[in-house]
């Protein structure tokens, strides 16, 4: 049985996967907090993807890399440099030294978020990211890239849409994935024999979906879900349309926010850091107007002196 690695699978994504591929693979889950229920055929390392020392101890051995690890959601650019820069390529550059070629990356409908909503896109499309985020995205394909032609590794890229047991609302109805689609496309990554640098889309077979996912079935991919059937309750739930430009384009909100595509999503201190260099730009404003009158009060006579003296 072949032994594959999950970074980051303390996640959402990686609990869905790990129900799903259990008993087909060993799993050895990665995270940098640990898991403490492991299943049986699961192992636990801990590792941080920021250190190149802890992912050559934690992908040695291994068939296959499963690599969700890295900040989800839209983020300050220190934090996107570290965890979905840096971190991604310790990961590509630890699997290339221990020699292990297969790697699936789980990138995002994110790289393609400046599409609109009524474009459709294949996995020839030039990405367009929306954020931060989905620049670190494209990068992490782009490097897929590189290392496939340079070093003959075999790379699997999966756009994620939205993993989830439902879809949550009318934008991903569009691109919803539901967690035995993905286990089935993430099991083509794993065993399919002819990978050198694939994209797909990771959503399911939605009649609404705004993607021409021919490449995920040349590949044998038969999605068996589909979110329309979720779609009359999720329209019912539906709230009016708050901002034009992130209901234009397939990105949602990570289109038009500037930190936290999805704000609930972002970490307490990255909000804290935000209000407090907010208060400190308020506090600042304030005092220069504070200031102005004074100025002013001082120039003035004097300019006006000096234009009756030149008459
Ligand atoms: C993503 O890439 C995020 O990781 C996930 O949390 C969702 O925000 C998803 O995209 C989405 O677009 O719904």
């Amino acid at each position: 049985m072949k032994t594959v690695l999950l970074t980051g699978a303390g996640g959402s994504v990686g609990t869905f996967l790990r129900n799903e591929l259990n008993g087909k693979y060993n799993l050895r889950l990665s995270d940098i907090k640990p898991i403490e229920q492991l299943a049986s055929g699961e192992t636990f390392v801990a590792g941080d993807i920021g250190r190149l020392a802890d992912m050559l101890r934690v992908t040695k051995g291994v068939d296959a890399i499963i690599h969700l690890g890295g900040f989800a959601v839209e983020g300050p650019w220190d934090v996107i440099l570290r965890s979905n820069i840096i971190g991604l390529y310790n990961v590509y550059e630890a699997a290339r030294i221990n020699g292990v070629k297969r790697i699936l990356f789980a990138t995002s409908n994110h790289a393609m978020g400046f599409y609109r909503r009524d474009q459709k896109i294949d996995h020839r499309t030039y990405p367009k990211p929306d954020s931060r985020y989905g620049v670190s995205k494209v990068f992490g394909e782009q490097l897929g890239s590189l290392y496939a032609d340079k070093y003959g590794m075999e790379i699997f890229c999966i756009r994620i849409g939205n993993a989830a047991t439902m879809p949550a609302d009318k934008r991903r109805l569009s691109i919803w994935v539901s967690p035995r689609d993905l286990a089935q496309l993430v099991q083509i990554g794993i065993d399919h024999p002819d990978i050198r640098f694939e994209i797909v889309y990771g959503v399911s077979g939605n009649r609404r979906s705004w993607y021409d996912n021919s490449n995920a079935e040349r590949l044998g991919y038969r999605p068996q879900d589909d979110a329309e059937q979720y779609a009359t309750e999720v329209l019912a739930r539906e709230k009016p349309v708050q901002d034009e430009r992130s209901e234009l384009h397939q990105g949602g909100n990570f289109v038009s926010a500037e930190i936290g595509g999805d704000p609930s999503r972002v970490t307490p201190k990255v909000n804290a850091k935000q209000a407090a260099a907010k208060s400190k730009a308020k506090k600042a404003v304030k005092a220069t107007k504070a200031a102005k009158p004074k100025a002013k009060n001082s120039v003035k006579p004097k300019a006006k002196k000096a234009v009756k003296k030149k008459r």
